[in-house]
């Protein structure tokens, strides 16, 4: 069986791997020229646990091979689509999606299954994908070729594992199309796979990052109401989920990532939802909570503040929509000097970098802590105090149950410290 994958990024690089080790003739498709040289020599472009390794197996046993001529499609009886779909003015931007498809169609062989794993909009694999797939290559869907979507669950860190373990929705534009594509993603998925429709699978998705989003909003909104109630949230939150079938979620300085901050407006294109936007616009105000905090702590004196953690979420060196860029850009416009050290990156654009915590905390006014990586828990507070200006933390992520001694510190949901 001949495969193709079109974008080889997170998703589409692991998911060719696991094909090709699972001895598919597999072929990966990117328009980064850069990208598909590094790959083709067995080079992996970015940092996966297990994945370098996985790369050079499946390159050197010749099951995988990269380029970045589309037409190789041709060939293909199946071909999954994982390019990017970026929120633009709170809607699904599929231009990426749209041109995968278009350089697709005209290469498209009778009986050929695609798969869009990209995460998409309800509908846009039974409209869009469907139409313009059959304008392009003059087939037929359902009788010339197969379409369903295959959304992926992948936790950056442990993409292969998940991959593999999950499980997994697959939902087609018929019954036919659902079955294709589960016989071929059985082939690499140990988890179960539940058979639905297109629109259910896109739905479902979506549903799974916005659950995720609207708990999160709640427990933001539980942290303030704990600061004016003069307790600690994460008290009252260990506590609540001790109930069985209780899960509140963790408050902080906001929602990175690419999928949290952007999955829930995919749903409000069509529907005017009630609870997504209220949630999505409460977490993306939780920077401007933690400058409250800050400011009240600091009564209106300016000078530099240290920021530990760039990355949106702990011992990851991803910074997409990450919330301390907002927390940077909040305390710049108002007059502060901004220092940050994160120890997963080395560069970041228009932010200054220090190269330890204790560097970022010189002459500092205060330390804002915007993401729990582990490393920060054997931080030595007793070097920081004697460079700091003043011995201030706001801890945006309850990585101190206690400040330091001789500290001060502030935190979200931290109501019992004064
Ligand atoms: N966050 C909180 N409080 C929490 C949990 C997370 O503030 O209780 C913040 C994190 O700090 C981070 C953001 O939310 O800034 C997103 O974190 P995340 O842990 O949800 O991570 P993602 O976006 O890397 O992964 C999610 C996962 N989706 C679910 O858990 C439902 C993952 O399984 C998906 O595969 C991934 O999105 C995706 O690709 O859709």
């Amino acid at each position: 069986m001949k495969l193709c994958v079109v974008g080889l990024g997170y998703i589409g690089l692991p998911t060719a791997c696991l094909f090709a080790k699972a001895n598919l003739d597999v072929t990966g498709v990117d328009l980064d020229k850069q990208k598909v040289e590094k790959v083709s020599k067995g080079v992996c472009p970015f940092s996966e646990t297990g994945l370098p390794e996985l790369l050079k197996q499946v390159v050197e046993s010749k099951r995988f091979t990269a380029t970045t001529d589309v037409s190789i499609c041709k060939n293909a009886d199946v071909i999954i689509v994982a390019v990017p779909t970026p929120l633009k003015d709170k809607r699904m931007d599929g231009t990426a999606l749209k041109n995968a498809v278009n350089s697709i169609a005209p290469h498209l062989k009778k009986g050929a299954l695609i798969v869009i794993e990209s995460t998409i909009s309800p509908n846009t694999t039974s409209i869009m994908v469907k139409k313009l797939l059959e304008k392009v290559s003059k087939l037929k869907a359902t009788t010339d070729f197969y379409l369903a979507h295959c959304p992926e669950r992948a936790f950056p860190g442990k993409t292969l594992h998940e991959i593999v373990n999950n499980d997994r929705v697959i939902g087609g534009i018929d019954e036919k199309s659902t079955e294709k594509a589960v016989e071929v993603y059985s082939k690499i998925v140990k988890g179960t796979i539940y058979p639905t429709n297109s629109t259910v699978a896109e739905i479902a998705k979506l549903s799974e990052n916005t659950y995720r989003d609207v708990n999160i909003a709640f427990a933001n909104d539980l942290a303030m109401l704990c600061e004016k109630f003069g307790v600690n949230v994460f008290k009252v939150i260990e506590l609540a989920n001790k109930h069985p079938r209780v899960n509140i979620h963790l408050p902080g300085p906001g929602v990175g990532g690419h999928c949290i901050p952007l999955d829930p407006w995919f749903l409000t294109e069509e529907f005017e939802s009630k609870i997504i936007p209220l949630s999505r616009n409460l977490n993306d105000s939780m920077p401007h909570h933690v400058v409250e905090l800050l400011e009240k702590s600091l009564k209106g004196e300016k000078g530099k503040i240290a920021l530990l953690g760039l990355a949106y979420k702990p011992d990851v060196d991803d910074m997409r929509e990450s919330p301390a860029f907002e927390v940077a850009h909040l305390l710049t416009q108002k007059g502060f000097l901004i220092t940050a050290f994160d120890p997963h990156i080395e560069s970041a654009s228009n932010i200054t970098l220090a190269r330890s915590a204790v560097d970022a905390s010189k002459d500092a006014l205060a330390i804002v802590i915007v993401t729990k990586h582990s490393k920060f828990k054997d931080m030595n507070w007793g070097e920081v105090k004697k460079v700091i200006k003043n011995p201030l933390i706001i801890d945006c992520v309850n990585l101190l149950e206690k400040p330091p001694a001789g500290f001060r510190m502030l935190g979200i949901g931290r109501g019992d410290l004064k």
